[in-house]
């Protein structure tokens, strides 16, 4: 019998893949409609085809005035408030071409930054920021930057406490050990699946609803602790336990002094497999500052009852439990924390290893966590390699523009930001993930050159001094393939793009052939050659492991080749449970580290060598609350993608009088004299934006929440820190690491007021084109001949 390794479907099909799942080409209407083996599509990316040429396209490349008249530099005109120049591909090819030499040739190539963060699109080949790292590593290196805005934190006390990223990134236990496994379902910062939507690098199939309904079937417990009581779906039919935010740290390790407290606690998988407990129990005892960490301690500080803590962690001790985190609790100050404490208060329980305990992060944060990991290494675009070693943690972006030269901390070692000179972004967008924009408008200034690649005139385009409009997903052909995912898809274009209008690797390729390296970034392949090589490449890693891919062709034709997962579903460390001898974890005493010696060693204020609770910088206990009295959260979108295609259908439906909803408890509303639909103005220590207000009693009281996405539309772009219009909370946030160890992202710590906005509130700009202007230099020229 011949054995079937993938599923190949009868009918030839054109799918679009992006990062919010496949989609069918519709021949009847020229768009598209959702993929019919899909069981939840996500609705939203099947209108966005009606505004791929919409005003905000940018169609030919673009100069800042001031650039184009005076050259690279900071003495001239202010980036963001000028306009630009349209000129001939050429032009601006030839130019970036000059100053990426100069840049090289004045201060070497550790005066650039590619770091260039960001999602872009779906696709293995068309994915910018790895077209850009590669030209760059082909052209002498570039300073990069390392770890994600999605879980810094996390990804840098991990490895010290568990040995690598398993159960944050990938390795999660899998749905299917967790559903009929566990008694008690325990959700820090919910299940969100409007989050589940998305999958970096794209998902066939949205399974996390029916993962969730099916715990909820088997008749576990479920319960989300969040401020946000829709964070779990209504048909979970989850219990909601509210809480102050970023208070968790307290309420989990009130919840493991109660367990030792109440000798609760599993000694016998403590002294088997953790190191450093003694450590931790002493620290929640109070020994060394006198303050012990039990229920009514924590009560002050989230202002869930002592009694009702003191009864979650019985309960937690009774039954089978599984405790979940969301990634957005370490997006804020001390972030390491909540994630120490959660593993700590699994260790405790005894659990882990085992189906239907134990812990994981990011269930329903994206897609594919808890699906069956692939069996197959998909490949991607090769990058080469940097000559240049120097890099920032990602969020540090405008600490190093601001500050070059300065001396910072950085998990162990102390590092100095690099003095940047030029500035090259293709796939992210710096003005929708960074916090406190205002601020990082100023560190924009700094550079004597910024390039950009972009689809659309948002604020990422409109602060760059030279713009190359690249084409989008649904204009080219790419192989889609997600790493945590067991399928292979092929893009197939929707539409040409706009005349003249090419890929990041295009553009990439003709600076190369400026700079003389186009043959080691191409290495002779065209784009489909490319495409070919990396779908030859899977079907190596494929016969690897003993499948058998389609050829070429089918493979294209049928859109999505589907492998089956070949290993059993373990839970996450279930080798390290059945025998931590043999399957040590790679932290120093191979162990899970309740106690870090290397991490009390680094002797940092802000983090030490176990698990502990720091008060955040901005939270309701704070004295910044006397005036700003109000907890921002700042989630993901339901309705995009981060910042993309803001201007489209989907997104613009849900705004009110067109700006981003902020959603109040009906009491905070009251207090304010706050209508539905009302516009706001929402201040922090940092900025002011204008929203609309949605009142709700979803939120808890002192929390509001406005999701990101909004493009950044300041009211006057030559003066700093001006009124945002379209509800941008970055200009609300904080911009500092969330510690000297893993300096991530902190923009949930973040106070706020609101108030009516009496009056006519200046309308949205943000998607209208940049203000276009003739060449001043054939002005010029004309004037001097008349
Ligand atoms: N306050 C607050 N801020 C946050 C977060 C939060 O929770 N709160 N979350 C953070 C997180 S987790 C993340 S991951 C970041 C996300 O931040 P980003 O990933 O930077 O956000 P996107 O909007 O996805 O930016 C992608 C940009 O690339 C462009 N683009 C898309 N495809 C292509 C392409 O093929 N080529 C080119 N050249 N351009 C393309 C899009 O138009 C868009 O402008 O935001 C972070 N910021
Ligand atoms: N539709 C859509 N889906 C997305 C994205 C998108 O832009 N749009 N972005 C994707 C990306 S890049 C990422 S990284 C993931 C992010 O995934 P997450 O980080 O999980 O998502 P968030 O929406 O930021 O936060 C989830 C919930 O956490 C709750 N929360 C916030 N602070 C606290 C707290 O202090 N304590 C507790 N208990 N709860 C808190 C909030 O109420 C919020 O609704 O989402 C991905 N999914
Ligand atoms: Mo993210």
């Amino acid at each position: 019998m011949k054995n079937k390794d993938f599923s190949e479907p009868s009918r030839q099909r054109k799918l679009v893949g992006s990062h919010w799942g496949f989609y069918e080409h519709d021949s009847k209407s020229g768009g598209l409609k959702p993929f019919r083996e899909d069981p939840d599509p996500a609705m939203f990316g099947t209108e966005l085809t009606q505004d791929r040429l919409s005003p905000s396209r940018i169609l030919r490349p673009a100069i800042r005035r001031s650039y184009l008249e005076h050259g690279p530099g900071t003495d001239h005109g202010r980036r963001g408030a000028e306009p630009f120049v349209e000129v001939s591909w050429d032009e601006a090819l030839d130019l970036v071409a000059s100053e990426i030499s100069r840049v090289r040739q004045t201060y070497g190539n550790g005066a650039i930054f590619s770091g260039s963060y960001g999602w872009s699109s779906a696709g293995r080949f068309h994915h910018a920021q790895s077209q850009l790292k590669r030209f760059f590593n082909m052209a002498g290196g570039s300073v990069r930057s390392v770890q994600t805005y999605s879980y810094a934190a996390g990804e840098v006390i991990l490895p010290h406490v568990i040995g690598n990223l398993n159960g944050l990134v990938s390795g999660h236990t899998p749905w299917g050990q967790i559903a009929g496994h566990s008694e008690f379902i325990v959700m820090f910062g919910g299940t969100p699946l409007r989050n589940a939507q998305v999958n970096a690098g794209g998902i066939t199939r949205h399974t996390a609803r029916s993962a969730l309904l099916a715990c909820r079937d088997s008749g576990a417990r479920l319960l989300n602790i969040s401020p946000v009581r829709d964070d779990t779906e209504a048909e979970l039919s989850a219990e909601w336990q509210p809480l102050r935010p970023g208070t968790d740290t307290a309420l989990l390790l009130a919840l493991s002094h109660t367990l030792i407290a109440e000798n609760l606690h599993d000694q016998d998988f403590l002294a088997s497999y953790t190191e450093g407990f003694e450590t931790f129990r002493a620290y929640l005892m109070g020994e060394q500052d006198g303050i012990v960490k039990n229920a009514a301690w924590a009560s002050t500080i989230t202002e869930v009852d002592a009694a009702v803590i003191s009864d979650l962690a019985r309960m937690m001790a009774r039954k089978k439990t599984f405790i979940m985190m969301s990634w957005s609790l370490q997006r804020a100050d001390y972030g390491e924390q909540p994630y120490w404490a959660a593993i700590a208060l699994a260790s405790l329980l005894g659990g882990i290893g085992l189906p239907g305990q134990g812990f994981g992060f990011g269930y329903a944060s994206v897609g594919s966590i808890g699906q069956p990991a692939s069996p197959i290494n998909w490949p991607s675009l090769p990058q080469g390699k940097n000559p240049i070693t120097d890099y920032i943690p990602v969020a540090r972006i405008a600490d190093m523009l601001l500050n070059p030269g300065t001396e910072y901390d950085h998990d162990g070692t102390r590092r100095t930001y690099p003095d940047i000179k030029l500035v090259y972004w293709a796939g992210g967008n710096p003005f929708h993930h960074h916090q406190d924009l205002n601020r990082l408008v100023e560190a924009w200034q700094r550079p004597d050159t910024i390039i950009a690649h972009e689809h659309w005139w948002n604020a990422h385009a409109r602060h760059a001094d030279i713009v190359f409009p690249a084409s989008t997903f649904m204009e080219r052909n790419d192989v889609i393939a997600s790493g945590r995912d067991s399928f292979i898809g092929w893009s197939s274009s929707l539409a040409a793009p706009p005349e003249g209008i090419v890929t990041d690797h295009e553009i990439l390729r003709r600076i190369a052939g400026r700079l003389g390296v186009e043959a080691e970034f191409t290495e002779g392949l065209s784009e489909d050659q490319w495409l070919e090589r990396l779908y030859g490449q899977a079907c190596v890693n494929a016969a690897t492991r003993g499948i058998n891919m389609p050829d070429i062709e089918t493979f294209q034709n049928t859109g999505i080749v589907e492998v089956a997962a070949q290993s059993p579903e373990r839970a996450l460390l279930a080798d390290f449970r059945a025998n931590p001898q043999t399957h040590p974890l790679r932290t120093p005493s191979g162990r899970i580290e309740l106690g870090s010696q290397t991490i009390a060693g680094f002797a940092y204020d802000d983090c030490p060598g176990h698990p502990a609770w720091f008060e955040p910088k901005e939270w309701l206990g704070s004295p910044v609350a006397q005036q700003f009295p109000l907890h921002l959260l700042s989630c993901q979108p339901h309705d995009k993608l981060h910042s993309q295609w803001d201007h489209a259908k989907p997104s613009r439906r849900t705004k009110a009088s067109g700006r981003q909803p902020v959603r109040i408890h009906p009491k905070d509303a009251a207090k304010r004299n706050l209508a539905d639909g009302d516009t706001v103005t929402i201040t922090s220590p940092r900025g002011a934006c204008l929203a609309s207000v949605s009142i709700t009693d979803a939120v808890r009281e002192g929390v509001v929440q406005l999701a990101t996405g909004a493009w950044f539309d300041p009211s006057d772009p030559s003066v700093a820190g001006s009124l945002e219009l379209n509800g941008n909370p970055n200009v609300l946030t904080a911009d500092h690491g969330t510690s000297r160890l893993a300096q991530g992202p902190s923009p949930n710590s973040c106070l706020v007021e609101i108030a009516r906005f009496d009056g006519i509130a200046p309308p949205v700009r943000a998607y209208r084109p940049a203000d276009l202007v003739p060449d001043p230099r054939k002005t010029t020229r004309r004037n001097e001949v008349r």
